[in-house]
């Protein structure tokens, strides 16, 4: 009878646990606090362009949503039951490349298992999603728009979008004569001759591979490090530095010469004028770094709880490089996950502009309506009630065309 009960118990713990890994929490829209809404105030009108970003606010198996650059507009791109996330934008603003799991939840820890994940494109509002490459991940655009690098595990790829010819560029066992070398978001230079990789698997720092003369140049901890747009400054996350309630965490920015990081992060502590952005206060776990287009913006990702990059209520910021750390401007006001933001500036061509979404809008106006809403969401909810007005009118100028042409095709042969 024990036995029977234990197994039963057994039984249900797993079924729980198992429970509790199929999608992230999707938590509740929440309110700016003063300073909060003083500094996004502040942030409109600063800014023009667009941020990425995956989230499980609408849909724990995490969609891409996008919105403007100072937070408002915010509307999703894909609807699926796959897990969507690690947005890029191309560098024309046209396109989004993104990851997405091949089936169901699939946590960002197993991004390591290519066989999971495939990339797909779409449009920027959200159009011709299409699969681009089977069994990858950590896919990024080149400047020209045409070609993608991304990871397989412990090997870095190239591939050109219109032939899908690949090539691989690196195998990482064989550049570390290690096996279980794993080459994460791997981050290609501007000019093509450097990676900027994250190595987890069987080693566990940050550094440059130079593909020409095939050797590592260590940066040192942390993860997620990547290019400036010219190649003269190398950002990454550091396990230092204010963390929340899990560990220290803060974005460091370095000097990159030839390839080569100039200021060394070692036993002495951390430079000074390398230190980008770790906020006073509790919301203090940073990832996800992302340096604007124009190298003037930083958008990332932080928690004042908890760590998992798929689970916790990490919130966005947006702060012009430079300005004073108070005028750092939360962006996103949403206690379910909000990851891995992607930042294009300048006006989103015409042809894609983003139609809000039916559903989200009503429920949007009914929230409002109830609770009463801060400026800011009344701003964002007109805004979207004109997008969806916009549309509107164009199904409807339409309709009438068809209509008359319809009517037309009757009353030809009526007045014969
Ligand atoms: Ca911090
Ligand atoms: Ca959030």
């Amino acid at each position: 009878m024990k036995m029977k009960k234990f197994a039963l118990v057994s039984a249900f713990a797993l079924a729980c646990s198992a429970y509790a890994q199929q999608g992230a929490p999707t938590g509740a829209a929440v309110d700016p606090t003063a300073d909060e809404q003083k500094a996004l105030d502040a942030l409109k009108g600063k800014v023009e362009g667009v941020i990425a970003w995956s989230t499980s606010r609408a849909n724990s198996h995490h969609d891409i949503w996008l919105m403007n650059a100072d937070g408002t507009g915010a509307h999703a791109l894909t609807n699926s039951d796959n897990v969507d996330w690690f947005p890029r934008i191309a560098p024309d603003g046209s396109k989004v490349l993104f990851n997405r799991s091949k089936g169901g939840w699939v946590p960002e820890n197993d991004a390591n298992y290519p066989e999971k994940w495939d990339l797909w494109v779409m449009d920027i509002d959200g159009s011709n999603q299409t699969k681009v490459v089977e069994n990858a991940t950590w896919g990024t655009w080149r400047p020209d728009g045409k070609t993608i690098v991304f990871s397989r595990a412990g090997k870095v790829f190239t591939m050109d979008i219109a032939s899908k010819a690949e090539t691989m560029v690196l195998d990482g066992e064989k550049a570390f004569n290690k096996s279980g070398v794993i080459l994460q978001e791997p981050n290609m230079s501007p000019d093509g001759k450097h990676l900027a990789i994250t190595l987890r698997g069987s080693m566990r720092e940050t550094g440059v591979w130079d593909l020409e003369k095939n050797s590592w140049t260590k940066s040192g901890d942390g993860c997620q490090i990547d290019w400036n747009f010219d190649g003269s400054k190398l950002y990454r996350v550091n396990p230092t530095g204010n963390g929340g309630t899990a560990a220290p965490s803060e974005i460091l920015w370095f000097s990159a010469k030839d390839g080569k990081q100039v200021e060394k992060v070692g036993f002495f502590g951390i430079p000074k004028n390398v230190r980008l952005m770790d906020l006073p206060g509790r919301r203090s776990h940073e990832y996800f770094p992302r340096l604007s287009p124009d190298g003037k913006w930083l958008v990332w990702g932080a928690t004042d709880k908890g760590h998992d990059h798929d689970m916790f209520d990490y919130e966005l910021y947006m702060w012009k490089i430079g300005e004073p750390v108070e005028t750092a401007a939360r962006i996103t006001y949403h206690s379910g996950n909000d990851r891995w933001p992607d930042i294009w500036l300048g006006k989103v061509p015409e042809t894609a502009k983003p139609v809000a979404n039916v559903a989200e809008v009503k429920a949007q106006a009914a929230a409002a309506i109830a609770g009463g809403a801060s400026d800011a969401k009344m701003d964002e909810l007109i805004k979207a009630i004109d997008r969806l007005t916009d549309a509107v009118n164009a199904l409807t100028r339409t309709q009438m065309d068809k209509n008359m042409a319809a009517e037309g095709a009757e009353h030809i042969p009526a007045a014969q």
